[in-house]
């Protein structure tokens, strides 16, 4: 009965025991990513250490999808960009940057040339002439037929890029603003009121019924009558 008893309680302490001294034992023998892992997770050790995959296997993941070095690879284990790989394909991005501006700086220059005269890029709208003069409706008829519509300036790039055109033609040119629906309620040709103007001194005046709009150039606008015929300027 004694020996029973013993026996019972030699067991219960090498229960007890047993998880410490695999814990000891796999503390010496795993890497220190994974002991760190199971630090404070004992319980679950054995599982985690089953599921982690190779360290070489985790290392190659992800790393020839696009034939590409994986970022966190070219950084070095430690995450840090000292990697001379790395600091290559940062050197050549660098590169490729800057003469992707310097041909876009080019097309836009030839792009202009191209358009001179008649035309000025601003941004990404173009504002073109094909040098004929129209009433508004004219006016409206011909943009529309080259898949535009008459111009409108929404900020005073846009106006300055239309100003260089009516310059270089030395004619006022019509606007695709009116005030038609309601009296001195100017709006575009969607109908939405205009968030941008560059009225003359004392414009608009309505002398007359002056409901169209043109640009002189000093690229000051006037209200005038929606017959008379102005340089057509459309844009796109
Ligand atoms: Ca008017
Ligand atoms: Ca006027």
């Amino acid at each position: 009965m004694a020996t029973d008893v013993f026996e019972k309680q030699t067991m219960l302490v090498l229960l007890i025991l047993l998880p410490l001294f695999l814990g000891a034992s796999m503390q010496r023998t795993t890497t220190p990513a994974i002991r760190h892992v199971l630090r404070g997770w004992f319980p679950n050790a054995c599982t985690l250490v089953i599921c982690t995959p190779p360290e070489t296997q985790e290392r190659h993941q992800g790393t020839t999808i696009i034939g590409l070095p994986a970022v966190q690879e070219l950084r070095g284990e430690k995450g840090d960009s000292n990697n001379p790989e790395f600091e290559v394909l940062q050197t050549q991005i660098r590169d490729l940057q800057t003469q992707l501006d310097v041909l876009k700086a080019f097309i836009i220059k030839t792009q202009q040339v191209l358009l001179t005269p008649h035309g000025v890029i601003v941004g990404e709208k173009i504002f073109k002439t094909d040098g004929t003069r129209g009433d508004y409706n004219a006016g409206r008829a011909t943009c529309s037929h080259m898949g535009s519509t008459l111009a409108v300036p929404r900020d005073a790039a846009e106006n300055s890029a239309v100003q260089q055109i009516v310059i270089w033609h030395n004619a006022n040119a019509l606007l695709g603003i009116n005030d038609m629906a309601t009296e001195s309620k100017f709006e575009d040709l969607n109908g939405n009121v205009i968030g941008y103007s560059n009225w003359a001194p004392g414009e608009p005046n309505n002398k007359g019924n002056e409901d169209c709009v043109e640009m002189h150039p000093d690229g000051k606008w006037h209200d005038r009558g929606c017959l008379l015929e102005q340089l057509i300027i459309c844009e796109f």
